[in-house]
């Protein structure tokens, strides 16, 4: 078994089989900037910890796998320059070479399971990006919840993505897509992609009965559970849109490619809305780790 390093709070919430919630660090080394970044990844760990669970954000440092950071180990996180993003491809020769590095989605379900975490909070997930019928640029956080038990909750997915083809390559990997409280799968920053998401509950009890149908089944794999942004928090997607065509057009016309698509369109929607785009995602990931604690809650009961 891979060494992980727990932080202290995450080593006696497992030693005590008290509710964990993994949290990713890519949101916070690529997807927002400083110091909101920072104030963002303490408040998300404070909403966990507000709603009865224990945080446990993923990052390696230093060629080792931490499960849990402390604050300081944060703070040089969210301030550190030209910090690798771990996807699964990268996350073992990073731990192999001593590299230091942020995990994505993929890479943070990879440690969450290794650490027995069944549940993760996050934004957005990676997708089919908009043009991938040219450049094939498909996320491998789509791929990994397909392999990896762990149910990632967040808020849709952005609007840089192409959602329709995002939810037919999940669809295709078997993937359940579960809107929270509502038929239309939300789109990040908007309550409603103009589109009914595959499947839809109501309660975290029902999400984490849903996870154990699955081991029960022998099935591999998550689901992903897509909680709408809080109504006061929402921007229209008409209002996004204009940023969102300028951002893409500009990553093509300057050849952005790979990682560094996603980084590149977030920092330019953030600058092209002035930073309204940055609050609401601060909203929504708030929002997101509260959902996941009580996931976490249940997925305890119902594993006893
Ligand atoms: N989407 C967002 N915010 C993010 C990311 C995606 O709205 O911060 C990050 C996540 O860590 C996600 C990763 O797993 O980008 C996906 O990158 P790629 O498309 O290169 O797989
Ligand atoms: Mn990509």
């Amino acid at each position: 078994m891979i060494d992980l390093s727990l932080s202290p709070e995450a080593a006696a919430a497992r030693a005590d089989g008290a509710p964990l919630v993994a949290l990713e660090s890519t949101i916070i080394t690529h997807g927002m900037p400083w110091p909101q970044n920072l104030e963002t990844a303490r408040a998300v760990e404070d909403e966990v910890r507000a709603a009865g669970a224990v945080p446990a954000t993923v990052a390696v440092l230093n060629g080792v796998l931490h499960v849990g950071l402390a604050l300081d180990q944060l703070t040089q996180l969210a301030q550190a320059r030209d910090v690798a993003k771990l996807s699964r491809a990268d996350l073992p020769v990073a731990l192999a070479t001593g590299r230091t590095g942020a995990t994505t989605v993929a890479a943070t379900m990879i440690a969450a399971r290794a650490a027995g975490i069944g549940v993760f909070a996050t934004g957005g997930i990676g997708g089919v990006h908009v043009g991938a019928e040219h450049s094939f640029d498909i996320s491998a956080d789509l791929q990994e919840l397909a392999e990896t038990p762990v149910t990632v909750v967040c808020a849709g997915a952005k609007a840089i993505l192409d959602i329709p083809k995002t939810l037919e390559v999940l669809e295709t990997l078997g993937v359940p897509v579960i809107a929270y409280g509502q038929d239309d799968f939300p789109a990040f920053w908007s309550r409603s992609a103009g589109l009914p998401a595959p499947l839809r509950l109501d309660t975290a009890r029902e999400i984490a009965l849903a996870q154990a149908a699955r081991t029960a089944l022998g099935l591999k794999g998550g689901q992903l559970v897509a909680n709408p942004i809080p109504a006061e928090a929402e921007i229209p997607a008409r209002e996004m849109r204009a940023a969102i065509d300028t951002a893409n057009a500009e990553a093509a016309a300057r050849g952005i490619a790979g990682k560094a698509v996603t980084p590149f369109l977030l920092d330019r929607i953030f600058a092209l809305t002035e930073g309204r785009s940055l609050e609401a995602n601060i909203a929504l990931v708030r929002n997101n780790a509260r959902l996941a604690a009580a996931v976490a809650e249940e997925l305890i009961r119902c594993t006893d």
